[in-house]
């Protein structure tokens, strides 16, 4: 559905509708993101989903205190921080409804697929170098902008819930992936019994590490920076690691329904993983560096539970092009699960490699 932006937002930023050029981008499930062009600038305009973040004053007070830190120790480091309203403020509440402005970065891409191992490793370095640079700073000056967001423990639960409550005509549909849910649900169990260990820290996560929230050079696909910081908040490495993994080595993204396509292509992982761990191995607990395979399987796994889970919700959460799309999307992360399981030896000892190559 088109959207569009009244006059009173952009005359809040002292744009005027008449001389602004106003068009929607970005391919996003959950804020809906438009261009705004006023001739010799342009910003970015973004409609927070209130849904998704019930509490957007929670989302402004953790990147407000990041970019404090950052100005203060890390001068030179580009944040792309909200531009302040004509009041002051950094969302403009408008109907009920919240909105917030962003620096557009001139020369850059965002890419919704990578073509080129160099690609995963330039991102990769991204994030890696935020938490690195946050590595001092307290997370728990943070607040969880959705709690339990990814809380593998909670998310089976809602999948648990989900067969409770749910649509018998749904479940039997999804039989078989219901099936594949619980038979690996001992990646929760896993998870458990790491979180409470003391050499597990909580960290400073963007927990959406897609590739279409880094912003590259235009010219040689160099990392500039990282967007999307409604999700910065405390949380544990395998976060963002993991999500790179699940979205960095497929060639095909997760509405791919083709599952002969869901394959990894090794060359990207390792460059995913060096330039990772480029900026993070110095500050990586020991625990932490065991985990770094289990990332991938974690954040794989806990994205097949959520489309699942909404599938069998009646698709309440993830907009759908068709009614069965995530179904189809869990089938799709569920094939990249038995992937990483299938070449686990291989993607290990490349891990290994390079850490060692680091002592
Ligand atoms: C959502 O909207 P987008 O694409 O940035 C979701 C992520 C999922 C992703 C799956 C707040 O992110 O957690 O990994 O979809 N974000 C939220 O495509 O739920
Ligand atoms: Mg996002």
């Amino acid at each position: 559905m088109e959207l569009t932006v009244s006059p009173e937002i952009l005359a809040a930023y002292g744009f005027s509708s008449e001389t602004a050029n106003v068009k929607q981008i970005g391919s996003g499930h959950i804020n809906s993101t438009f261009l705004v062009d006023i001739g010799d600038r342009s910003y970015v305009l973004q409609k927070i989903n209130t849904a998704v973040f019930k509490d957007p004053c929670a989302i402004a007070h953790n990147v407000s205190a990041i970019a404090d830190d950052l100005a203060k120790n890390h001068p030179d480091y580009l944040f792309p921080a909200p531009i302040p309203a004509l009041n002051g403020e950094l969302m403009v509440n408008h109907q009920n409804e919240y909105w917030r402005l962003l620096p557009y970065v001139v020369n850059t891409v965002a890419l919704d697929t990578l073509t080129d191992p160099k690609q995963a490793y330039e991102a990769a370095k991204q994030f890696g170098k935020l938490s690195r640079l946050l590595n001092k700073f307290d997370p728990g000056l943070l607040k969880p902008t959705i709690p339990g967001f990814h809380d593998l423990a909670w998310r089976y639960e809602q999948f648990d819930f989900a067969l409770q409550q749910g649509d018998e005509k749904l479940q039997h549909m999804a039989a078989d992936e219901i099936e594949t849910a619980k038979h690996h649900h001992f990646l929760v169990s896993y998870f458990i019994s790491y979180q409470q260990h003391g050499d597990f820290p909580d960290r400073v996560m963007h927990h959406d590490t897609k590739i279409s929230n880094v912003l590259l050079s235009k010219d040689n696909f160099t990392g500039v920076c990282v967007i999307d910081l409604d999700t910065l908040m405390p949380g544990k490495f395998i976060s963002d690691l993991g999500d790179m993994i699940r979205t960095y080595v497929c060639a095909f993204s997760e509405n791919e329904t083709d599952l002969e396509q869901i394959t990894i292509r090794i060359p990207y992982f390792e460059a995913m993983i060096k330039g990772y761990l480029s900026e993070m191995a110095p500050i990586l607990t020991n625990t932490e560096k065991e985990l770094i395979l289990f990332a991938g399987k974690y954040m794989v796994y806990m994205q097949a539970l959520r489309f699942l889970t909404d599938f069998l919700n009646g698709s309440i959460y993830y907009p759908i092009a068709y009614p069965t799309q995530n179904l189809d999307r869990a089938r799709n992360q569920f094939k990249l699960l038995s992937e990483l399981f299938e070449k686990e030896k291989i993607l290990q000892s490349m891990i290994e490699e390079y850490l060692g190559n680091l002592l």
